[in-house]
């Protein structure tokens, strides 16, 4: 009997990711920065967490999420007047870029070919225009840090030590935790270090229970922030349940509920006293007006009464 708990059990067992020094720094130095100039600081956790089979990894378990709500939430928290770590999974949606795709990117610049002189293509410029801006209003405030992760294990590190590094901005302190985590993984100890075969025949796979990080991050990494979590269903009948199921037994303070075929266009925010549905009609959506502006609208206001307790 060692008496710990199965999140320690999992820290213990699972490797620190080789940058979590330099972040911890990095972000330390940032929530100094804010917490002088009284400027309330999230954390969004945003995108999948993969699962390798192989210590050296060939292949990994994935999930779909894009990172859309959290990098446009990410947008509208810098407009609401939030500094934003953003720790999010590699080549996910990016705050910003995400407004810019590929073609559009590699259609709207043009190389002169005697110098070596970029410019931008008639059509383009008022839509780079606003994006650029918006981004360097973020940077000139240094109002963005930006924390990449691909797999589950350097997620669970980085949003522990990050919610330590957030904790003494106490109640000016926002957790928004959008990331699609995995509720299964291999234990170091149990995956193979080369690749698999496929000559061994079909492949069986143990996945083992990711132990429940919400619990510690309520209770002891940083006690009094404002904590928004996320649940996904598939299946409406048990949406709202669950969500409140959520917040009885973590006791943070808001559950979003949101189905995978209608994430986009509605979800629940459920907090002790109060459930509304947010939704967005497709003429809305025509107009560019995205569902992740009325979610940052609501946080922040129940954030704001939350902070003036
Ligand atoms: C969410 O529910 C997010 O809203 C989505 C966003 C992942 C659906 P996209 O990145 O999708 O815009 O494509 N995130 C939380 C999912 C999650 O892992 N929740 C856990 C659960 O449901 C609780 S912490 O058990």
């Amino acid at each position: 009997m060692t008496g710990s708990t199965d999140w320690e059990d999992f820290f213990s067992a699972t490797p620190v990711p080789t940058e979590l020094e330099r972040v911890e720094k990095e972000a330390s130095d940032f929530v100094r920065y804010h917490l002088s100039r009284g400027k309330p600081v999230a954390l969004v956790s945003s995108g999948g967490t993969a699962i390798p089979i192989e210590l050296n990894t060939v292949r990994f378990i994935d999930n779909f999420s894009s990172g859309q709500r959290g990098s446009a939430s990410t947008e509208y928290l810098l407009q609401e007047g939030y500094a934003v770590i953003f720790l999010h999974r590699k080549q996910s949606k990016y705050p910003f870029t995400r407004r810019v795709d590929q073609e559009t990117f590699l259609q709207a610049f043009l190389a002169d070919a005697n110098s070596s002189r970029v410019t931008v293509r008639e059509g383009f410029a008022s839509q780079l225009h606003t994006v650029l801006q918006e981004y360097q209003n973020c940077n000139a405030s240094c109002s963005l840090l930006s924390v990449p992760f691909l797999y589950l294990s350097d997620y669970l590190w980085y949003l522990r030590t990050l919610a330590h590094v957030l904790s003494p901005l106490k109640k000016q302190a926002l957790l928004y935790l959008a990331a699609a985590v995995s509720d299964f993984y291999i234990p170091k100890d149990k995956m193979p270090e080369h690749k698999v075969q496929s000559d061994g025949g079909p492949l069986k796979l143990e996945l083992q229970l990711v132990p429940k990080m919400l619990k510690p991050l309520v209770c002891l990494w940083c006690p009094e922030a404002y904590i928004v979590s996320f649940k996904l269903e598939t299946d409406i009948s048990l949406l709202s349940k669950k969500a409140k199921e959520a917040l009885l037994k973590y006791k943070h303070n808001v559950v979003i509920g949101n189905l995978l075929q209608t994430r986009k266009e509605s979800v629940i925010m459920v907090k002790q006293d109060e459930e509304i549905n947010i939704q967005i009609s497709h003429e809305e959506q025509s107009k560019g007006i995205e569902i992740e502006q009325k979610i940052i609208a609501v946080v922040k206001s129940w954030h704001s009464e939350y902070m003036n307790l």
